[in-house]
């Protein structure tokens, strides 16, 4: 897969390449990153890529022909390597990325990537030249480009072959709407903590129910949006139902139905 970020800050992109995950899948060629300065596009002496706001006030906004001539200059090099990519701009203005969406970006050839600053584009180059307005939060950053980082780093460890483990993708958190379960390792007691002990139990079953009842259970506490999005089986129905037995005593309706 083929990356092409359209950034004045090309530097900052160094990071990606020098460690961990992302860096291992750029080295072994699953996928690619070229960087395309804008100033390098700028046809005056100054080399300007920015000017004030019409209509005044602070700021500046990023004009229209250096982002037009990096963003061309992109999509000729894509094209010559037989890569049709869309342009995404990243922008506080765009729709909030998901896990779905980064599945869903992971599965394209390439993408060219406008990483803004200032207070953003000349509205005409994104109606120009701009498929998709992406935000990773909401928050405020100083510039797209951490926020392209975050939006590779999601997309380039699903690729096939990224990840060590063969199916470490899929049993991710988020991967099947859920939040992870708890971990534990050596030693078996910290500060007179023990490790639950059906971890310890050897029975693989039992171990498989428990982490499902954590992760259903958790997603419950911490983010109930997460679950009504998604529905639950009987079986999990079940064992979220265990979880919350353990944790708030029993429901009083089924309280009711127990007594003798
Ligand atoms: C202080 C400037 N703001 C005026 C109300 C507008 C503004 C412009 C540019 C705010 C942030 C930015 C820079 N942010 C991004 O380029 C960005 C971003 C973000 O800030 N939050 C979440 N996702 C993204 S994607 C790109």
């Amino acid at each position: 897969m083929r990356f092409d970020v359209v950034t004045l800050f090309p530097a900052q992109f160094r990071i990606l390449s020098a460690e961990g995950v992302v860096a291992r899948a750029l080295s072994r060629g699953l996928a690619t990153l070229t960087t395309w300065n804008p100033r390098d596009f700028a046809t005056d002496a100054q080399r300007t890529v920015d000017d004030r706001p019409y209509g005044g006030g602070p700021g500046m906004v990023m004009k229209v022909e250096p982002l037009r001539a990096a963003i061309d200059a992109a999509k000729a090099a894509a094209a010559a390597a037989g890569c049709a990519s869309r342009v995404a701009y990243l922008s506080p203005q765009g729709r909030r990325l998901t896990q779905a969406d980064m599945r869903h970006i992971a599965s394209a050839p390439g993408w060219i990537l406008l990483a803004g600053r200032y207070e953003g584009v000349d509205e005409r180059l994104i109606e120009a030249c701009v498929d998709e307005e992406w935000s990773i939060g909401d928050y405020v950053l100083s510039g797209g480009e951490l926020a392209a980082m975050v939006v590779m780093d999601a997309v380039i460890r699903l690729l096939p072959g990224a990840l060590g483990h063969a199916d470490s993708a899929a049993q991710d958190s988020h991967g099947d709407g859920l939040l992870d379960c708890p971990h534990y390792t050596r030693p078996e007691m910290v500060d007179g903590h023990r490790v639950p002990a059906v971890l310890l139990s050897g029975d693989h079953a039992a171990i498989a129910r428990w982490r499902r009842r954590q992760a259903l259970g958790r997603t419950w506490e911490r983010r109930p949006d997460l679950l009504r999005a998604r529905g639950l089986s009987a079986a999990d129905q079940a064992l979220l139902d265990d979880f919350m037995r353990d944790r708030g005593g029993p429901d009083p309706e089924q309280a009711a139905e127990q007594e003798p």
